[in-house]
C-alpha cells in the first residue's frame, strides 16, 4: 500500500494495487471494510493526525533513550532533477562507542520506495556508484555526503519539494534503528 500524502495533503491512496482518489475512497464505502490498524497505516483521515503525531513522538521519545550511542544530524534529500526518480540522501552519523558497527540499510516509509546504501568508485577515471551491503562506522562522525558515501532513493512515485521534511530511518547491525527528519534541499543550497 502506497500513501500519497504528505504532511496532511492528500491525493488519494494506492490499497493492494488499486488506486483511489480521495472521493473514490469515500464512495466505494471502503473505509467500513478496513481494519483500524489498515486506517491507521493510511493515515490520511485528520482526526486521526493528532493522534498520530503523539504517538509517533512517543516512540522518538522512547527511541532516543536507546539510541544513545547514535546521533544523527544533517539530514538532506538532494531535490531530484524534474522527471527523475532517483536522488541521494545524506547525513552525518555520530557513533560513541568502542564496539565497531556498521550501516546495513536505510528506508523512508513515507516515500514507499527503494533504498540503498551507495559508495562512489572511480573507474577508468568516471565516478561511478554502486550498492554496498554495509559500511564499518568506527567511534566518531561518519559522513555521508555528495559525492561519497550515501544514501539512494530509487523508484520515487511523487515529486519532492524544497522545505519538506520525510523521516529517514537508518539501520545498523549491533545498533537499533535511528531516525532523523531529512530535509528536501534543492542541489544549491547542498553544500
Ligand atoms: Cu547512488
Amino acid at each position: 500500500m502506497i500513501d500519497k500524502c504528505n504532511r496532511g495533503r492528500c491525493n488519494g491512496f494506492v490499497i493492494n494495487g488499486l488506486w483511489l482518489d480521495k472521493s473514490g475512497f469515500n464512495r466505494f464505502g471502503w473505509a467500513v471494510k478496513l481494519s483500524l490498524a489498515l486506517i491507521l497505516q493510511v493515515g490520511a483521515f485528520s482526526g486521526l493526525h493528532a493522534q498520530e503525531h503523539s504517538e509517533s513522538q512517543r516512540a522518538t521519545k522512547q527511541s532516543a533513550i536507546k539510541q544513545r550511542a547514535i546521533h544523527l544530524s544533517g539530514c538532506i534529500i538532494q531535490a531530484p532533477i524534474p522527471g527523475a526518480k532517483a536522488t541521494g540522501a545524506y547525513v552525518t552519523i555520530n557513533y560513541q562507542g568502542s564496539a565497531t558497527i556498521a550501516l546495513v540499510g536505510a528506508a523512508f516509509a513515507d516515500l514507499a520506495a527503494r533504498v540503498e546504501i551507495h559508495e562512489m568508485t572511480m573507474k577508468n577515471g568516471t565516478m561511478s556508484m554502486q550498492a554496498i551491503d554495509k559500511l564499518t562506522l568506527n567511534s566518531g562522525d561518519t559522513q555521508l555526503k555528495k559525492g561519497g558515501y550515501h544514501v539512494m532513493i530509487m523508484g520515487l512515485q511523487q515529486e519532492l519539494l524544497p522545505n519538506e521534511t520525510y523521516t529517514m530511518t537508518l539501520m545498523f547491525d549491533q545498533h537499533p534503528p535511528a531516525t532523523c527528519e531529512a530535509v528536501v534541499k534543492s542541489v544549491a543550497d547542498i553544500h
